[in-house]
């Protein structure tokens, strides 16, 4: 605390000379000045010590006014007898401390201890202020890890899981349509092998852009695992999830990607489901349903979109040709 830098504002030359000697003697550096408006320059000091006492000054207006140039460096009050309730105020208001002076100034006696005193609150106060904000900050970190995938930035499994079933809650309330997509890459696995897991990975990077650019801000993408994605589609009849998964589909079909010199191109099997009230209101019966689904795409021949629609389409389809004479 030897180097500590103290500015005294008091419009009495007398009683801050005599203040600032006695400071002195703890070898602060201490400066004074009779003009008690707030400037940029207070910021340099480690306390302030504000007489307020002086005639036409507010105290207030003065903590105040520092509080406005963003100043945070504490202040102590000098105050005379009488004057305690004001003094409480300013300290609502955000001073440190205040010393009510006496006229046998025994307070400058009093002031160094006081200072010192000030100085570890403000310390502290300064720390906890620093730790808050770490652990604020590491909580948002933390926040983003569980929720986030990490080649992709997409939502991962957790965050998929958690936001499906307050979507199934919200619908079930409102009576709601949702629907959901399962996509998966069509023989991934050939492109790691042809072309290594890097090239693999920046096609898992490309396809999630790709699912974020075709898709609404309300809709969610996520990277289920591996080489699946899932879409929730809020407020979506399944007609138009599998218009949209069918453009989708088309635009990577239709598109080759270049990574680190190699040419690649893919395609997408996709499977879709809507929840429904009774056969498909929780998660798993619609992750399944959509599931199923994504396996018909794939049995069916891949690079293809298959929805419960589709497939109730087929079975009325094959229904009515075995019923037929
Ligand atoms: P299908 O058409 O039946 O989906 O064939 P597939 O080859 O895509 O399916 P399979 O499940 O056999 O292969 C998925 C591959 O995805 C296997 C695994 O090596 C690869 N994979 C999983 N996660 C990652 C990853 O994070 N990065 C890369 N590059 N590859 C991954
Ligand atoms: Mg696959």
């Amino acid at each position: 605390m030897s180097s500590m830098r103290i500015l005294i504002i008091d419009d009495n030359a007398a009683h801050s000379e005599l203040a600032a000697r006695r400071l002195m003697k703890e070898n602060w550096e201490v400066s004074v000045t009779d003009q008690p408006d707030p400037k940029p320059e207070f910021k340099n000091y480690d306390f302030i010590l504000l007489d307020y006492s002086m005639p036409h000054l507010s105290g207030l207006d003065v903590l105040k006014g520092l509080r406005d140039l963003d100043i945070t460096t504490p202040v102590i009050l000098l105050t005379g007898h009488g004057n305690e309730i004001i003094a409480s105020e300013a300290i609502k208001q955000g001073a440190y401390d205040y010393v009510v002076k006496d006229t046998q100034l025994l307070y400058l006696e009093r002031l160094p201890s006081v200072i010192r005193e000030a100085k570890s609150k403000h310390e502290l106060i300064e720390t906890n202020r620093f730790l808050i904000n770490e652990l604020r900050r590491a909580n948002e970190r933390l926040q983003t890890m569980t929720f986030t995938d990490e080649i992709t930035g997409l939502h991962n499994y957790r965050f998929i899981r958690k936001q499906l079933d307050a979507e199934l809650k919200r619908s079930t309330r409102y009576s709601k349509p949702v629907s959901l997509c399962v996509i998966d890459i069509d023989y991934f696995k050939n492109i790691n092998d042809l072309n290594g897991h890097p090239v693999g990975d920046a096609a898992l990077k490309e396809l999630a852009e790709i699912l974020k650019e075709s898709t609404r801000t309300v809709d969610i993408v996520g990277r289920y695992g591996g080489d699946e994605f899932v879409i929730i589609f809020p407020d979506t009849l399944l007609v138009d999830a599998v218009r949209l998964c069918e453009r989708i589909r088309k635009t990577v079909s239709e598109r080759s990607f270049v990574f680190g010199g190699r040419t690649v191109s893919f395609t997408l099997s996709i499977g879709l489901a809507d929840f429904d009230p009774v056969r498909r209101k929780t998660p798993e019966a619609l992750l399944e349903a959509a599931d199923r689904c994504l396996y018909q795409a794939k049995k069916t021949g891949r690079n293809r979109v298959a929805s419960l629609l589709r497939i109730v389409e087929k079975k009325s389809d094959e229904e009515r040709q075995s019923t037929q004479p």
